[in-house]
């Protein structure tokens, strides 16, 4: 199949899923073209079947901000009619999912014929917190109503979608997935003195430091685990509750023991070192940096909220929480942290887990049946 993957440049889940969807597709012999404004992170080195196709809105005076949405209907349709894209994926609803409406709407009118279908992938945030703001319900409903197939990254996500925006459709759950060759447990041990004194446990916490993921609360689960077991808790990512996350450490007491890392791209090296991977969201409609610590064997402690209870199987994986119980989240790092077979059969769980229900083998095949379905199907203008 010709297919244009619609993504997310930076770091971020949607972009990610996005990128790896497109490495795995044309290693499986698709021909992959992926539309986005800049590079994606994990594009990684040339390979044979995957192209780039930079959109870049041009500026001018008069616009007080960029034309995104137009540049990129615009460089769809010139990719789809260049390339004969069968496909148009679109990664994140805003507005990927309207510029791919847009463009099908402007090669349907054309005398050249060769419309290709358009499947959107929710992700989460584009729906739990931007999709229902009454800036972009109707569009945002309507884009998803208009797609020819959409799927969601786990069935917390379809309720969402269906509650939050009254949308009625099909809609197919896909969840997230990972390569469990390259996502295992490594040794460590280097980084892990380089990081921790001896006898120091290691906390983890992954993210883009937005309110959403509550990074705060993080520092606090630590301030009362680092009261009752000597650990560290290593902060990885970039974003606008940084330094408000540095604040509380220092007002807590504890900012010797907390290590803002910044963004990494090479996860697997930190994530081996580490003990557990903290993830108190406030939303969450998958997780993929849990699952990513699961695949190198860290069991997870986080919030009960949105798709994470179909990822970590409480108890036997990790543990989940209220997101508010900031306490019984402590008391969770802290059992995993010092009952030993605990830890050995919640970390074998954690990568038992990727490998038997997330791993990329299992989860590409379906997106592949699901174009072929949607391929055969009537266009979703014509239904
Ligand atoms: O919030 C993020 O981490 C970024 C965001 C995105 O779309 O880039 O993540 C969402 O999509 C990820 C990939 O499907 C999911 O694993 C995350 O759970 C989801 N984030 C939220 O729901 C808050």
């Amino acid at each position: 199949m010709n297919i244009g993957i619609v993504c997310y440049a930076s770091i971020g889940g949607s972009g990610i899923v996005a990128t790896e969807l497109a490495k795995q597709l044309a290693r499986r012999g698709h021909r992959i073209h992926i539309l986005s404004s800049d590079t994606p992170v994990r594009l990684g080195d040339y390979l044979p079947g995957l192209s780039f196709h930079r959109v870049e809105p041009p500026s001018y005076p008069l616009f007080r901000e960029p034309q995104y949405l137009l540049s990129l209907a615009n460089k769809i349709v010139h990719v789809a009619r260049d390339e004969r894209l069968d496909i148009v994926h679109a990664h994140y609803a805003i507005p990927h999912a309207t510029a791919a409406y847009l463009a099908r709407q402007i090669l349907a009118a054309s005398p050249e014929g060769g419309v290709p279908k358009i499947i959107t992938t929710l992700h989460g945030t584009d729906i739990t917190l931007l999709g229902g703001d009454a800036s972009y319900k109707q569009i945002v409903a309507f884009s998803i109503e208009q797609s020819d197939g959409v799927t969601t990254v786990s069935e917390s996500l379809k309720a969402d979608t269906t509650r939050e925006l009254g949308v009625h459709r099909d809609i197919r759950v896909i969840p997230n997935f990972i390569d469990v060759e390259k996502h295992r447990r490594v040794n460590a041990d280097a980084l892990r003195c380089q990081l921790a004194s001896k006898g120091e446990k290691l906390v983890i916490h992954v993210s883009n430091f937005r309110p959403v993921k509550r990074v705060m609360a993080a520092v606090e689960i630590f301030a009362s685990v680092v009261s009752r077991v000597p650990a560290k808790l290593l902060l990885v990512g970039d974003g606008p509750d940084q330094s408000h996350a540095i604040d509380l450490a220092r007002a807590l007491g504890i900012a010797d023991r907390v290590v803002f890392l910044g963004e990494h791209d090479r996860l697997v090296p930190l994530l081996s070192a580490s003990d557990v991977f903290l993830l108190p969201s406030a939303q969450e409609s998958f997780g993929l940096a849990a699952l990513e610590a699961m695949a190198c064997a860290l069991p997870v402690v986080a919030s009960r909220v949105g798709g994470l209870s179909e990822l970590v199987d409480d108890g036997v994986s990790g543990f989940l929480h209220p997101p508010d119980d900031l306490a019984a989240m402590a008391e969770s790092v802290c059992r995993l942290l010092t009952d030993a077979a605990l830890y050995r059969a919640a970390s074998a769980a954690a990568r038992q887990t990727a490998e038997e229900r997330f791993k990329d083998t299992i989860v590409v095949p379906r997106y592949e049946a699901y174009y072929e379905e949607v391929l055969a199907a009537p266009a979703a203008s014509l239904r």
